[in-house]
């Protein structure tokens, strides 16, 4: 009897383990309320968090009053009497039980949210940003907080062996903060379709994002890293001169 009792535990402890390793990848995400002003009041759109599947409505709260009359099954609302001026928070309502209220948030100014990058110079102080186009981007949490981050491309198609303002990636919170940059140096060609992309998602499931970028020698990483060998330069001499590949597409 004792041993075909360990053998189910061992059968069982095998079964929940299995589970454990078959659970889907998920990213531990904010409610991620956003409000837009319409000209029928404030159009309000959340997340439907993952473990929010089962029997979930919600509460929308406008400067600290209810205002939806019964509980909410979709995951957005439009407000009819907001302004903007107006704050909100919404809450989950799990089993008839309402939960902590989300982030407060405000309108934003238009149909979109404005975010501003950084102007580039080059290493004697002259702003150089025009001869950069603002290119991919990809969203992740890279710190944990449960927001989404930008990870942006601003491109510098200048493939001159001369030039040497290269192509960065930068990180950047949705107010605007900047986080991180990397310059992929001179060893990456980059233009709409070549070779530079970024990938970005919590891989190892530790609650902040991994980005996987591809570079070279010469690439210099936030922390000031530079990749195998800074002084390498393999662009051939002449060939490019004088050669912006997409740029003026871009441009327009
Ligand atoms: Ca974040
Ligand atoms: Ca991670």
């Amino acid at each position: 009897m004792k041993i075909k009792k360990t053998i189910i535990c061992s059968i069982l402890l095998l079964s929940m383990a299995m589970t454990a390793g078959a659970q889907r990848m998920m990213e531990n995400l904010s409610r991620g309320l956003v409000a837009v002003k319409t000209t029928e009041g404030v159009y309000l759109s959340w997340r439907l968090l993952g473990q929010e599947w089962y029997d979930v409505t919600y509460n929308v709260y406008r400067d600290g009053v209810r205002v939806n009359s019964e509980p909410l099954e979709t995951s957005n609302y439009q407000d009819a009497g907001g302004t903007e001026s107006s704050t909100y928070s919404v809450r989950a309502v799990v089993r008839g039980v309402e939960q902590e209220g989300s982030e407060t948030v405000t309108p934003w100014k238009g149909q979109y949210l404005d975010i501003p990058m950084q102007l580039i110079s080059d290493a004697s102080g002259t702003d150089i940003t025009d001869q950069y186009s603002l290119n991919n981007a990809s969203a992740a949490d890279l710190d944990g907080d449960g927001d989404y981050e930008l990870i942006v491309k601003r491109m510098n198609s200048d493939f001159s062996k001369a030039n040497t303002a290269y192509t960065l990636f930068q990180a950047y919170k949705l107010d605007g903060t900047l986080m991180w940059t990397i310059d992929v140096g001179p060893n990456i060609m980059n233009s709409r379709h070549v070779e530079t992309n970024c990938m970005a998602y919590d891989f190892n499931q530790d609650g902040k994002a991994e980005v996987v970028i591809r570079l070279a020698d010469g690439s210099v990483l936030p922390d000031g890293t530079v990749v195998g060998n800074p002084l390498a330069n393999y662009r051939p001499a002449g060939e490019y001169d004088g050669l912006t590949i997409y740029q003026t597409q871009y441009d327009e």
